[in-house]
């Protein structure tokens, strides 16, 4: 058993996006580069002597092989603690809820998310902070610089590191604890919803779907809502985590989620449809014939958040992300919430949460989640609508139309244009930002530019700024565009397209049909055909 120092050599493409490092398989799994990154999280938070820090990922290839070496990189560096998810498994808000309730300093979490896995496809590392949430653009910043400059890394060999069985052991002067990944996540929820109201109408005959997508929330489904809830067995499908997912893109929308789509569009269709990703951190809600965009869910759950246990006494406020649509803006409104807009990606949730400024947070990218963690959380937002339905008495169908006859109806979508060359990506928004200043007051066809920014954020709680966050086009009378591009791909450029426009009236049109004339004027704007070579979208949520 020796603890080394090993030679390496900068890579210079280590720097985090949204959500972490993100990079196709086989780039981690090249020397000293999975190792590299490590060793500068450690010594960009200050190094991890006498630290506990937890450990787990969606169970992705590479996933196993990766926790072993951050457990003996941990150990070599002088911490001393690891806690890790059982075969190195943890869904990523049940990482949050470990390093938040046993107060660790951080932990590590391995996932590309929604990003498709397997040894050619995608793997992705991430710091959280003590608090259980993703490092912020600071702590981010300070790992990327050390990988730039990094010469050696320490890693601990010998000894073994058995991550399938739950107990203790030790790697040198390292205590391991090995955890069950479910268990205190299963406590948690219980601590916040009313099991026995839902179980009650799971019982009466609402019956549920829940699509797994071979992804990590499969276990923890199987436990909470067969188990638990006592929905019939095979109401999770898709539940045992693979290497690569079988094969499907874990993430739960009408375009990857498709079998589940497809059964609830159908006549057979079950009450309650849902879906979660590949960490298990976003979710989809699907009724009978009725999809729920992410940001009307988001709006619904704050109209009706205090009928679940864990938020009777009201929320503190909410937050949604910048391109999310204004539904919750509206609930907020009207029940005298405060309301904040951040940029997008969990990170910015944190200080809002942990100064107490809001307990509900949403994105449009199928993220909701609350104050009981810091990440967003897929098997979270199933049970809120679950116990919104139980209490209500009200099908998903009817709790949205009564939303809409309320509040009025955001009509929303998001258009995907995947696989840009970077370059041309990059000259589409320079293109845009360049014309800027002179676009309000122009009008194009009915619609009239009021205001057109680039978005930049200013961090009510620590004052930082995060600028050029996306694009912003808002027409008179509310309507409006947003563009950014993405920043968890691993190759090429996406460009994301949101566009909203609030009706008041009519709530049963295709939002697409709804949104026709933003989506023109956005495409002539931005100009996407005359520098992408695209004019449709591949993907629309
Ligand atoms: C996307 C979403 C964003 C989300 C992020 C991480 O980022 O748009 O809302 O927070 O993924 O989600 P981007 O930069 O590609 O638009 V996950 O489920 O990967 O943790
Ligand atoms: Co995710």
């Amino acid at each position: 058993m020796t603890l080394t120092s090993v030679q390496t050599a900068p890579f210079m493409d280590q720097k985090p996006g949204t959500s972490g490092l993100r990079k196709k398989t086989r780039v981690f799994m090249e020397d000293h580069y999975l190792e590299n990154f490590v060793q500068a999280i450690f010594e960009g938070i200050g190094g991890v002597k006498g630290k506990t820090l937890v450990v787990g990922g969606d169970g992705r290839f590479y996933n196993d092989r990766a926790t072993e070496i951050i457990v003996r990189m941990a150990a070599a560096n002088g911490a001393a603690k690891v806690v890790a998810g059982q075969n190195g498994l943890l869904s990523t808000p049940a990482a949050s809820h470990l390093i938040r309730s046993l107060k660790t300093d951080g932990g590590i979490i391995l996932s590309a998310s929604h990003n498709p896995g397997g040894i050619d496809e995608d793997f992705g590392i991430k710091f959280n902070m003590p608090n259980g949430g993703p490092a912020p653009e600071n702590v981010t910043n300070a790992i990327f610089e050390v990988t730039k400059s990094i010469t050696s890394y320490k890693m601990y060999q010998g000894g073994t590191v058995d991550l399938g069985a739950v107990g203790y052991s030790a790697l040198g002067d390292m205590q391991v604890e090995i955890v069950d990944p479910v268990t205190a996540y299963v406590d948690l929820m219980q601590s916040l919803f009313d099991f026995a109201a839902i179980k009650k109408m799971i019982s009466e005959g609402t019956d549920i779907r829940f699509d797994a997508m071979n992804a990590i929330t499969g276990p923890y489904a199987s436990a909470i809502i067969e188990d638990l809830l006592g929905a019939q067995k095979g109401s999770v499908v898709h539940g045992t985590p693979l290497p690569d997912f079988g094969g499907m893109h874990p993430d739960p929308n009408p375009t990857w989620a498709h079998e589940l789509m497809d059964e609830m569009m159908g006549e057979a269709a079950p009450a309650f449809g849902c879906a979660s990703d590949g960490d298990g951190d976003r979710n989809m809600i699907v009724g009978p014939k009725c999809y729920v965009s992410p940001s009307d869910s988001l709006a619904v759950i704050a109209a009706n958040a205090t009928v679940a246990p864990g938020y009777a006494q009201g929320l503190k406020g909410v937050a949604r992300s910048m391109p999310t649509s204004a539904a919750v803006d509206r609930v907020a409104d009207a029940l005298g919430l405060e309301c904040y807009e951040t940029p997008t990606g969990w990170k910015f949730f944190g200080n809002l949460m942990d100064d107490g400024r809001v307990s509900l947070c949403g994105e449009e990218s199928f993220g909701t989640g609350s104050d009981h963690v810091r990440e967003k959380d897929g098997v979270w937002a199933v049970l809120m609508w679950l116990n919104i339905m139980a209490h209500t008495g009200k099908s998903v169908p009817e709790l949205m139309q009564d939303h809409w006859a309320k509040f009025g109806r955001n009509y929303y979508s998001r258009h995907d244009f995947e696989a840009i060359e970077s370059d041309k990506a990059d000259a589409m928004i320079a293109n845009l930002r360049s014309k800027l200043s002179d676009l309000s007051g122009q009008s194009f066809e009915d619609l009239v530019v009021e205001t057109a920014d680039d978005y930049s954020y200013l961090d009510p709680v620590d004052g930082s700024t995060s600028a050029h966050q996306g694009v912003r086009v808002v027409f008179k009378g509310g309507a409006r565009f947003v563009v950014r591009l993405s920043g968890t791909g691993t190759s090429g450029a996406t460009l994301r397209l949101y566009v909203e426009k609030l009706d008041l009236k009519n709530f049963d049109q295709d939002p697409q049909t709804a949104l026709a004339d933003v989506i023109a004027v956005a495409h002539k704007i931005v100009q996407i055909e005359q520098f992408s070579g695209r004019s449709t979208p591949d993907v629309i949520t």
